[in-house]
């Protein structure tokens, strides 16, 4: 059997739901603890042909931090059903090789030197609940629910893996919690980026939709 393959970030496994009424209630009944609120501000950046997003790779700026979205196996799609799986690259070297490759040009010395475009940005307010362990599962399952300041809400289980392998299970983990929660849906439920789009940018939205990124 060959050994797992290891990766160099985690990979972000999650299904997204639409937060109803009782969504509170129920994850206080799981014995869910509030972890945090915060408020941050995303931007998001592409070059002028959509050279990123148009291969599902999301490049944002939260706050003051620079982080890269994608999909953990290279030509894939990120999405997978209704769950999601994408690997987060935070460090700036990182980020400046994988987007000059993706883009095809030599790496610059910093992000803003791509000479990229802004296409979406919005404040969203966060408060992030933690799932406790329980005697079955050691799992750690965190849900946020998100409020973006263009009139949005949604909310999304997460589970963090090192390797591909784990990813099977963390579905399985995911699925169960909103299953729980009573916001389990088939269908795939659509994030806040792709819901600014289809506001804000119906061209872009467009496209990314021929491409089957969303
Ligand atoms: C990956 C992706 C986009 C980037 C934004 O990712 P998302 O998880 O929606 O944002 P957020 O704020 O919850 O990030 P976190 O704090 O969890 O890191 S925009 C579109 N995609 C692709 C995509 C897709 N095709 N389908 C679904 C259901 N979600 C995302």
């Amino acid at each position: 059997m060959s050994p797992p393959s290891h990766l160099p970030g985690p990979i972000e496994v999650e299904r997204k739901f639409v937060p109803g009424p009782d969504v509170e209630k129920n994850l206080c009944a799981l014995g869910a603890k509030l972890l945090e609120e915060i408020t941050f501000r995303d931007s998001y950046y592409d070059s002028p042909d959509l050279g990123l997003t148009l291969n599902d790779m999301w490049l944002r700026r939260r706050g003051d931090s620079w982080e890269l979205k994608h999909p953990p196996q290279r030509g894939a799609r990120g999405h997978k059903g209704a769950s999601t799986q994408y690997m987060e690259l935070t460090s700036e070297d990182d980020i400046l090789c994988r987007v000059s490759e993706e883009l095809g040009v030599p790496c610059p010395l910093n992000i803003e030197s791509f000479g990229l475009n802004e296409f979406a940005t919005f404040v969203t307010r966060r408060r992030r609940f933690q799932l406790p362990l329980t005697e079955n599962s050691n799992t750690k399952v965190v849900v946020d629910l998100d409020e973006a300041d263009f009139g949005f809400a949604i909310g999304e289980v997460e589970v963090l893996v090192k390797t591909q392998e784990e990813v099977g299970n963390a579905l399985k983990k995911v699925e169960e919690i909103c299953k729980q929660l009573g916001v389990f849906r088939e269908t795939p439920v659509q994030g806040k980026v792709s819901t600014f789009l289809q506001i804000n940018r119906a061209d872009h939205y467009r496209k990314l939709l021929e491409a089957h990124v969303i």
